[in-house]
């Protein structure tokens, strides 16, 4: 139980509801919402409703409130978990990981880098040189990988568009020595296209207002700018500090404004035909892309109209058709940003890399991740890289399920207390539909990109239809007529059902490159962009393995990720959009009460009661209440501090209510914690009063 919380903002742990009702849990949430508390938790688990408006909670004062702090001891807060996972990570050596979920806006990056500026403040007390640089470092790289990973999409002005995970290793002291980040498929389609309202990815609009490229002459970006939560200008002067910091060269950041202003003026390249001869049609734009990209005018014309095959031992030039080229043209742009981004993100790993650490002079480096992705999202029209990201948010929910059962479980048996079964909806069937071998959305999928001839995304949707029609979470228009359109086909998600068409999916998981276009970027005599292209190097007559599709990628990448997540000590941030509007007043009810059953929260709180609601170590709790028994107060003579605890609840009358395990305390119902908690204020009361009347001499 949070102390310094009047119940005027409501029970700053559900697990102290008096019922464990959805009404209950709701108007807990909705209250604490209102009044500004915009963390509860569960146990362990934060719950955060996203305030939409700047909040006065995240300064260095605040800081110091929770800084070495148990996590009952002050309000809720992201800074109590951060610092629980802080602790555990140095005090047992473990390594721990923070993972934040929820829906698409609901404040996930917000809530990963207030962690990191936690942790940011309150290591390094001898203030070295070295841990300060990788700390900066730490910290600048958000806006570095924001301006080129993020946009605004239709639920979020600011929307994570790849997957994040960072690893912040520490030495023995606790300090920060280092990092590395894992990146997760990037949404880049959003280069060529993007839906209604919705802008591509930051970097392109500021380096056009920094450059006053006009965005009427530019047919990529969208029009639809008039953005003022987004300062572009500002923002541009930000992230190229940020990168200079980093340590990213001019020459890396002048590459950096060239490929940008490349795929920019890709976008205004057409094409047509002549007879039999496909033809560039503004050809001046060319020259402007030979002359950034460093290479020959004719070079890039090349790549742009001709493919080299080989057939059998001869090479040759085979013209492409218009439509084939316009294909090559976007594939180019996507793959140029795609690159540009996986470099810079080497780049960075590059510089907060661990770097001369000893394990056997300085013991283990440990290792606490925070893993911020992007959420569950539905928009108007769904395609591979929603059914990619909605798959990852699954898998996430999966490894909530298993871990915050497993870890009750756990506990309860170390410390030698039966445990009893809570019933969760358990996702892992939805799971399966996408990745399971053979008989996974994943599999139908890269079957139908395996066949020869032409492959039209309607195959891949009769595979589905013949594998997956009587599947509880599938369904298509052949099996449900209330489906739209013939391409389309639904997912029943655990967090709501969304409808994919599948128009796209075969193009984007064969994501074809034409080897023409690696081979350019890798001549180019611009160093720094050669290297984000080494396998250009291949002779035509030297490519011959098929790629992994995109969806094997990114679903072995998931499988790793959810690995790496399963072998730390986990820490979890759950959160909650209140409104679709961004607004700080609004807690819409049907929306949050979704997100609160397809989170599972309210299974998670009764998981945590039918066990205990409360466990502690037993000198903390010796500590804490020592003062309300006779054989305590102000000693005792017992044996061990479990045997004094023993004494202590059973001349209170708990002892129906608790067990005690081996090195904790379990305290089954909340009402014991409140009465043990109001009988100690009562007696600091009177130990206060009898002391003052000690000081004044009146005794
Ligand atoms: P997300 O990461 O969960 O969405 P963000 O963390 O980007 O969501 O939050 C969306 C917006 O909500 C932010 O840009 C802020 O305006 C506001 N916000 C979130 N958390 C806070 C907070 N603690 N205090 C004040 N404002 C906040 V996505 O990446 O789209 O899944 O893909
Ligand atoms: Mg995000």
């Amino acid at each position: 139980m949070a102390e310094h919380e009047s119940l005027e903002f409501g029970k700053a742990d559900f697990v102290l509801l008096d019922n464990v009702s959805l009404e209950e849990f709701m108007a807990n949430l909705k209250l604490r919402f209102e009044k500004g508390r915009i963390y509860t938790y569960i146990g362990e688990v934060v719950v955060s409703v996203n305030p939409y408006r700047a909040m006065n909670i995240y300064g260095r004062d605040t800081i110091e409130q929770y800084k070495g702090r148990e996590l009952y001891e002050r309000p809720p807060h992201l800074f109590a978990i951060a610092d629980a996972a802080y602790k555990a990570m140095k005090r047992r050596n473990k390594d721990t990981c923070i993972v934040i979920s929820g829906e698409s806006g609901a404040g996930k990056t917000e809530a990963s880098k207030y962690i990191m500026q936690y942790i940011a403040a309150i290591t390094n007390p001898g203030q070295r040189a070295e841990v300060e640089r990788v700390k900066n470092m730490l910290l600048k790289s958000n806006c570095v990988l924001e301006a080129f990973g993020n946009a605004k999409t239709n639920r979020n002005d600011n929307s994570s568009r790849f997957g994040k995970y960072m690893d912040i290793n520490f030495d023995f002291k606790g300090d920060p020595i280092g990092g590395h980040i894992n990146n997760y498929l990037l949404e880049k389609s959003r280069v060529i296209f993007q839906q209604e309202g919705e802008r591509s990815f930051h970097s392109f609009y500021q380096v056009t207002n920094t450059f006053q490229l006009f965005y009427s002459s530019i047919s990529l970006l969208s029009l639809s700018l008039s953005q003022s939560s987004i300062d572009d200008g500002g923002d541009f002067k930000a992230v190229a500090d940020a990168m200079k910091v980093i340590g990213f060269t001019a020459d890396e950041l002048q590459t950096v404004y060239k490929v940008l202003a490349t795929i920019l003026h890709l976008g205004n390249l057409t094409f047509g035909v002549d007879g039999d001869t496909t033809l560039i049609e503004n050809s001046k734009v060319v020259a402007v892309i030979g002359d950034l990209l460093a290479t020959k005018e004719e070079n890039v014309e090349k790549a742009l109209l001709y493919r080299t095959v080989a057939t059998g031992r001869d090479v040759i030039d085979k013209q492409h058709t218009a439509q084939e080229a316009s294909y090559g043209r976007d594939a180019l742009a996507k793959a140029m940003y795609e690159r540009m981004f996986c470099w810079i993100v080497g780049r960075i790993n590059d510089v907060i890399e661990v770097k001369n650490y000893d394990a056997k002079v300085h013991g283990k480096n440990t290792v606490i991740g925070v893993l911020d992705i992007y959420g569950f999202e539905i928009f108007q029209n769904n395609s591979f890289e929603q059914f990619c990201i909605n798959y990852c948010n699954e898998k996430l929910q999966q490894l909530f399920i298993q871990l915050v059962l497993r870890q009750e479980q756990e506990e309860y048996q170390r410390e030698g207390i039966p445990w009893k079964h809570i019933d969760f909806f358990n996702n892992q069937i939805i799971v399966d539909l996408v990745e399971l071998q053979h008989k996974g959305i994943f599999s139908v999928l890269d079957e139908a990109c395996m066949n020869v001839g032409k492959v039209t995304d309607k195959v891949f949707l009769q595979g589905l239809n013949s594998k997956l029609a009587n599947h509880a979470h599938y369904t298509s228009r052949k099996v449900h007529k209330s489906l739209e359109f013939d391409r389309d086909f639904r997912v029943r998600h655990y967090a709501g059902n969304v409808v994919y068409s599948v128009v796209g999916f075969i193009d984007k998981n064969k994501d074809t490159l034409f080897q023409d276009f690696k081979r350019l970027l890798y001549n180019s005599s611009n160093p720094v962009l050669k290297v984000m292209w080494p396998e250009g190097k291949l002779k035509i007559t030297e490519v011959t393995k098929r790629p992994l599709t995109a969806a094997t990628l990114f679903k072995n990448s998931m499988i790793a990720l959810v690995e790496n997540l399963a072998c730390k000590e986990p820490y979890y941030v759950r959160c909650i959009k209140p409104n679709d509007v961004k607004s700080p007043l609004l807690f819409e009810h049907e929306r949050c009460r979704h997100q609160v059953e397809y989170l599972g929260l309210l299974e998670n709180v009764r998981v945590r009661r039918a066990g205990f609601a409360n466990r502690q170590e037993y000198p903390r709790f010796l500590q804490r209440y020592k003062m309300i028994s006779e054989f305590t107060w102000p000693n005792h003579d017992l044996p061990s501090e479990k045997e004094a605890v023993k004494k202590l609840l059973q001349g209170c009358g708990f002892e129906q209510d608790v067990a005690y395990g081996k090195t904790k305390v379990f305290i089954r119902t909340p009402r014991t914690l409140f009465c043990l908690e109001e009988q100690r204020t009562e007696m600091v009361g009177r130990i206060v009063l009898f002391l003052q009347k000690v000081w004044r001499g009146t005794i």
